[in-house]
């Protein structure tokens, strides 16, 4: 059945002129991170419901991640949250991490828990304060280059809540000389990864409020930082695809943190809310990974790919799982966009045949691919199925 289903699948792919050796190749590439903290107990601010079987040290996420790996074939760094995960050896992390086929992906620095971070991180009026978010940011580059992790991910709560509250303008200054100081001490082929969130925690003003104040951070700091795209930072509306496109034409998408939302920065299961949008998402770094710049394919191939849920309610690992698949299945789908027949609709300006083009690809079932993909690269057709066939649920509820 799976047999006729893929052969049924190739011809017609072949008759819609898509070159499915490429495609494969492109799913191969991609690698998505997983979060340590989406293994671990999360809560919103009325509950934390604790989940029997979730992770509750920075080893059983790495175990938990391994697993979702083996499945996946397709996760094989897990990002770090410092103070979430603090060890008193990293060496020793990342030894756990290598035998269990992993690296450590990205170190993300926490600034938004201590008390000190009332009125801002490296905004904050209080020099002193601005001091000490600096200085775990450099703590956290030295754990970076102990790790073997590639990137520091920045993502600061700093903003306020009412007009008048702090000087705005003063804030940005701020922020550019500390992190100028964390820049200087990236290693050359490290890349610092700037985060931007309209709202939340701080209701007024956000520090980092949205793309652009990230990309003009970014360009001030230098080549090695650019913007990290989470999905569910944007307010209601706005086109995130279109953002997407921009930054890669101007080399500074650095990343995404992928999850899903209906209303705030609801960090639910990707893709099971708008599965479209992430389409269109994968759709512009299809097109990006075709451009006639080799500087811009380079930047869409360089893309860090990092999931970013907390699971509230989820079962965590399933759940990641999950993620995972409806991550791989809108690649996929956006690979199948034939660009000759865009381009050509583009050409006539012909805007139905050119949407068509573009929907038809998202309106193919990958599923026979998928399966057909996974099995000739030794991997379960059907990974959440594997998971549940492997019993490690049960190992997880033991954990209490
Ligand atoms: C903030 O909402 C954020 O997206 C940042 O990436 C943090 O590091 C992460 O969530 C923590 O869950
Ligand atoms: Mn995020």
């Amino acid at each position: 059945m799976t047999d006729r289903a893929y052969a049924w699948f190739e011809q017609k792919q072949r008759e819609r002129g898509i070159n499915l050796d490429e495609v494969k190749a492109a799913l191969k590439a991609l690698a998505i991170e997983t979060p340590s903290w989406g293994y671990a107990d999360q809560g919103t601010r009325f509950k934390t419901f604790h989940y029997r079987g979730a992770a509750r040290t920075p080893f059983e996420k790495i175990d938990d991640a391994a697993v979702v790996h083996a499945c996946t074939g397709a996760c094989p760094a897990v990002a770090i949250h410092i103070p979430w995960d603090r060890t008193d050896n990293y060496a020793e992390l990342r030894a756990y991490a290598e035998s269990k086929g992993l690296r450590i992906g990205a170190v993300n620095p926490n600034l938004f828990q201590e008390p000190e971070y009332m009125h801002g991180s490296v905004t904050n009026g209080n020099a002193a304060v601005r001091r000490k978010a600096t200085d775990h940011l450099l703590e956290c580059v030295d754990i970076a280059k102990t790790v073997g992790s590639g990137a520091l991910s920045l993502w600061f709560a700093d903003g306020t809540n009412y007009p008048g509250q702090a000087p705005i303008r003063q804030r940005v200054i701020w922020m550019r000389e500390c992190l100028q100081e964390v820049y200087a001490k990236l290693d050359p082929g490290m890349r610092m990864l700037i985060e931007y969130k309209f709202y939340e925690p701080a209701f007024y003003h956000t520090d980092l409020a949205d793309w652009g104040m990230a990309y003009n951070m970014a360009g001030k700091l230098g080549p090695q930082a650019e913007v990290l795209v989470d999905t569910g930072h944007h307010a209601q509306g706005a086109n995130i695809e279109h953002i997407v496109a921009y930054l890669l034409g101007e080399k500074k998408l650095g990343g995404f943190h992928f999850n899903s939302r209906k209303y705030g920065d609801d960090d639910l299961i990707v893709g099971s809310m708008n599965p479209y949008e992430l389409f269109l998402i994968f759709y512009q770094i299809v097109d990006a990974l075709r451009d006639r710049d080799a500087g811009v394919r380079k930047q869409a191939a360089d893309i860090a790919y990092m999931i970013d849920q907390s699971h509230n309610i989820e079962e965590k690992v399933p759940a990641m799982i999950r993620s995972v698949l409806n991550v791989q299945t809108q690649f996929a789908k956006a690979l199948l966009v034939n660009p000759e027949e865009v381009r050509l609709a583009q050409e006539r300006q012909d805007v139905l045949g050119a949407e068509h083009a573009v929907r038809s690809a998202f309106e193919q079932d990958v599923g026979p691919l998928l399966a057909a993909f996974r099995e000739a690269n030794g991997l379960p057709a059907d990974p959440m199925q594997a998971f549940y066939d492997s019993g490690y649920l049960d190992k997880l509820r033991a954990r209490g």
